[in-house]
């Protein structure tokens, strides 16, 4: 017990810095760059693949900030593609227009046009990220954001070096084609072509026997490194380890954590996670490991995607035999292993006192109970067809059994605000998503996991598809039980919430039963995220403050289940302060009216 003091009273000092940070916001100084997005030819695997990235970096460029700081970033499509850039995780307290959801916040940058984002990175501290959000594009458009504290005060000791690792997927297909594959009902013969770490694919990928690149991470024995892990990958969750080295875990989704030791970190799409590792290893070679995991049969099977960096000491003695050859692997869990991520994520706590925590401690005004499944719809608008892997039919992925549709006309932000929602005139038509499943059944039994013999289509249950929302008052304290269904196979699901930070309450598998389950629910020192891993055949439940007016897009990052609508809109009202009132968009947000097709 007496070694949680020192955190404690580290803690009373970070939140009083975090609370003194707004007085002296006249420091907050301005971070600008330019995106160039271009299509570039890149060489992996004997193949010049054609690829859409930003100032021709993949991953692209980091977003370096301090806390506080104005963040502007223009950019410029130089791209055949419609665009959007969206800052995942990034609170956007009252520029909702900056958010850059694709037809949610903004209609998309046509190419030779530009846009300039505008915001503050306020109140958060640590790693996030930047992708597209329009389509599967964000494969290869995304890169960090390092949120530093200011005055370096971390409530913990201060890393020597910071290192973002950003775990990623090599495509060799035709992006476009792969979504529509997707949104058209899914193709599992449309996988990446490797794993890569900070855009190395690794010496376990090569070109008629010429190794591919590793990362390689040069250190000094003694010295704290900060390793900001990122899961941009479009389909899997990954471990990660370094061989003979530990981890402490101290950050998630730009909040806090307590220090938490282990020597393996599992990190999904969407999520980040920042680890302190003490480089105090004999002086020698080690491999860093990202392998994705998945879920065993029935289910149908990916092939495995690893990829390997390099750490690599400083002063290695040259009589040291065991680093001549190949660096030392560290053992990997079994790529089938689902429990490894869910003790991780179970053993992760947030930093007590958060000033938000009163609040999702005393009366929650609303209650949603979202079952994530697969249903099947039929082409055209028919009202009946064939389903079970007839052509007559598509298979679509929901929430509370509504797939969701993307508006075509004009941004659902814009429908607002100009009054086009529904009504007569409308350019935006919407429906409330249900609060809980319209019908209940035994959403984990197994029985119910859909075989794909020889991947084809499945037999799936009735859906419809609508353009769903779900309005809340200002600073009404909702809470969200997100159920995984095994309609959608066994898949986890990584659930993602724009414009809100949430408290993660619990999880679990099978069905959630609030009789039972919410006394496990942590509402002391719960931790604080954006991205939320849903456990396969499992719950999580999550409750936050509805405090930032507009419409925030909130979806599975697994980019095939939001390809197929496993998505939907939280509006949020204004408050009745001007402080507490989103502005009108900025001047020059893409117009609706130009956009092609
Ligand atoms: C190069 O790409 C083609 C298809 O785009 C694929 O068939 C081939 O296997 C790739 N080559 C390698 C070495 O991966
Ligand atoms: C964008 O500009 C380039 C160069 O002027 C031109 O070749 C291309 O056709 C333009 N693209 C579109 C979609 O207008
Ligand atoms: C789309 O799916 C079809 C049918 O499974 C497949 O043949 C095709 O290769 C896929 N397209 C891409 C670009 O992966
Ligand atoms: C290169 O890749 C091929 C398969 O694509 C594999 O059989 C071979 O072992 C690899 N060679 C090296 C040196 O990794
Ligand atoms: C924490 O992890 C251990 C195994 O490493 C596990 O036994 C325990 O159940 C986990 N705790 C939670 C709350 O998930
Ligand atoms: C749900 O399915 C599981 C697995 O078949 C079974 O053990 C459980 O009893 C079922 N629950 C209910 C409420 O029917
Ligand atoms: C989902 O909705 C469809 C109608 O759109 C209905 O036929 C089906 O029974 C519903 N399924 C569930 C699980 O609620
Ligand atoms: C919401 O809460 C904030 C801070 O707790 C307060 O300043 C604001 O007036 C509240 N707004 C409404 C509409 O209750
Ligand atoms: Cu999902």
């Amino acid at each position: 017990m007496s070694k949680m003091l020192p955190i404690a009273a580290a803690l009373f000092f970070f939140y009083a810095a975090v609370a003194l940070s707004g007085a002296a916001s006249s420091k907050a100084a301005m971070v600008e760059h330019t995106f160039v997005v271009k299509q570039v030819y890149m060489r992996h695997l004997c193949n010049d693949t054609l690829v859409t990235v930003v100032n021709g970096q993949f991953p692209g460029p980091p977003v370096e900030a301090t806390e506080g700081d104005t963040v502007v970033v223009h950019v410029v499509n130089e791209s055949p593609f419609e665009i959007t850039i969206h800052w995942h995780g990034v609170k956007q307290r009252l520029t909702c227009w900056a958010d850059g959801a694709g037809m949610i916040t903004q209609c998309p940058i046509q190419p030779n046009t530009t846009f300039t984002y505008r915001f503050n990175v306020d109140g958060q501290v640590g790693t996030l990220w930047w992708h597209a959000h329009v389509s599967i594009l964000r494969a290869t458009l995304h890169g960090i954001i390092v949120i530093r504290p200011k005055s370096s005060s971390y409530p913990f000791q201060k890393p020597h070096v910071d290192v973002p690792i950003i775990i990623a997927e090599w495509w060799q297909r035709d992006l476009m084609k792969v979504d529509k594959n997707f949104s058209m009902g899914g193709s599992f013969s449309d996988n990446p072509a490797a794993a890569t770490i900070n855009g190395k694919l690794s010496d376990l990928y090569n070109c008629s026997g010429v190794r591919e690149d590793n990362f390689v991470l040069n250190v000094e024995h003694g010295k704290t490194y900060m390793l900001r892990l990122v899961n941009a990958a479009l389909f899997s969750e990954y471990y990660f380890k370094v061989a003979d080295h530990k981890f402490t875990v101290v950050g998630s989704d730009a909040n806090y954590v307590r220090p938490y030791a282990t020597d393996v970190v599992a990190v999904a799409p969407g999520e980040t996670i920042d680890v302190l590792m003490v480089a105090d290893a004999p002086p020698c070679r080690y491999y860093m490991v990202a392998l994705a995991n998945q879920p065993p049969a029935p289910d149908p099977q990916i092939p495995v995607f690893m990829s390997r960096g390099i750490v690599q000491y400083r002063g290695i003695p040259l009589d040291a035999d065991k680093c001549r050859n190949e660096p030392l692997m560290p053992e990997m869990p079994d790529q089938h292993d689902t429990l490894t991520t869910f003790y991780f994520h179970g053993n992760l706590s947030g930093l007590p006192g958060h000033p938000l925590l009163p609040k999702i401690q005393g009366r929650v005004d609303e209650h949603l109970f979202i079952s994530l499944g697969k249903g099947s719809i039929c082409k055209g608008n028919k009202p009946s067809c064939r389903r079970g892997g007839n052509p007559e039919s598509i298979e679509v992925a929901y929430m509370n059994n509504v797939s969701f549709r993307l508006p075509e006309k004009m941004s659902l932000l814009e429908a607002r605000h100009y009054g086009k929602m529904n009504g007569a005139d409308a350019a935006v038509v919407v429906q409330d998503l249900p609060s809980r499943p319209p019908r209940a059944f035994n959403y984990t039994d197994p029985a119910l996991i859909p075989v794909v013999p020889g991947g084809e289509l499945e037999r799936l249950e009735a859906t419809r598809k609508a353009t769903t929302v779900r309005r809340f008052a200002h600073n009404a304290t909702v809470e969200v039980v997100f159920q995984s269904t095994s309609t959608m196979q066994s898949d986890s699901n990584p659930m993602h919430l724009h414009g809100h930070d949430f408290f993660v309450l619990a999880q679990g598998h099978g069905n959630y039963d609030p009789a039972k389950d919410v006394s496990s629910y942590n509402v002391v020192d719960p931790q604080m995220k954006n991205t939320v891993q849903v456990p396969r055949l499992g719950w999580a439940a999550i409750r936050f403050v509805a405090d930032n007016p507009g419409a925030w897009f909130m979806h599975c990052h697994f980019e095939f289940h939001i390809a197929m609508g496993m998505a939907t809109v939280i509006e949020v009202a204004n408050g009745p302060m001007l402080g507490d009132t989103l502005p009108p968009p900025p001047s020059d947000l893409p117009k609706c009216e130009n956009k092609k097709n």
